[in-house]
């Protein structure tokens, strides 16, 4: 056999190797068992907020990011956050408003999703001043997924924002007890405006019951 080629096919091998490496490794890394992905136009500036009631009537939101298996990976104050300061001097924007909620095992028991209104963010398009920011009213997208043993959405639903303060329910699932998610349901279950420091719809922090 031609020595060359014979070092040609190991090197291919070998290449075909490493490019499965890093292809698999997204899924080896990745621990969440379901996903909730809010995300709203890029192009508005207000906060809304991502909550979900686990069966024990804890909440994950913005406040309490990590309640055990259920973790919120990042509060997006829409415009805010948005803003890079580069190594170099100078910013960027990075426009994204998105929330990811994770569940790192599948816990039977009801869960509910809701989207609550935080407040307006008043202001310019400052990289793009000519462009027009997105006001309210808008719609946030919250899609639920399942990662095991491969993506699969469940359910995508939409949530209209009016003015901070309003709640919406976006979706309330099960997990049953052979771990699978099931009865989605749309119905509106309030109970992010019960909680203190959600929005009180003026736009700040409702501590009247903190004090
Ligand atoms: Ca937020
Ligand atoms: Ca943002």
């Amino acid at each position: 056999m031609n020595i060359i080629l014979a070092f040609v096919i190991m090197f291919l091998l070998a290449f075909l190797q490493i490019n499965e490496k890093i292809v698999k490794t997204p899924q080896v890394e990745s621990k969440a068992e379901v996903l909730v992905i809010l995300t709203w136009s890029d192009y508005n500036n207000d906060d809304i907020d991502l909550w979900m009631r686990l069966p024990d009537g804890q909440t994950v939101n913005f406040n309490t990011k990590d309640m055990g298996f259920a973790h919120l990976e990042r509060d997006d104050r829409g415009i805010g956050g948005d803003i890079v300061d580069l190594p170099e001097g100078g910013r960027k924007f990075i426009r994204l408003n998105k929330e990811v909620l994770t569940l790192r095992a599948m816990v039977p028991g009801r869960y509910d999703v809701n989207v609550q209104f935080y407040n307006v963010n008043e202001g310019v398009m400052y990289d793009e001043p000519r462009v027009t920011p997105v006001k309210a009213p808008f719609k946030g997208k919250v899609t639920l997924a399942r990662i095991n043993p491969s993506y699969e959405e469940l359910d995508v639903a939409e949530v209209l924002m009016s003015a901070p303060g309003d709640e919406k329910t976006a979706f309330s699932f099960t997990i049953n007890d052979e771990l699978k998610i099931v009865d989605i349901t749309h119905n509106p279950v309030l109970f992010v405006t019960k909680t203190p420091f959600a929005s009180d719809g003026m736009g700040h922090h409702n501590d009247a019951a903190g004090h």
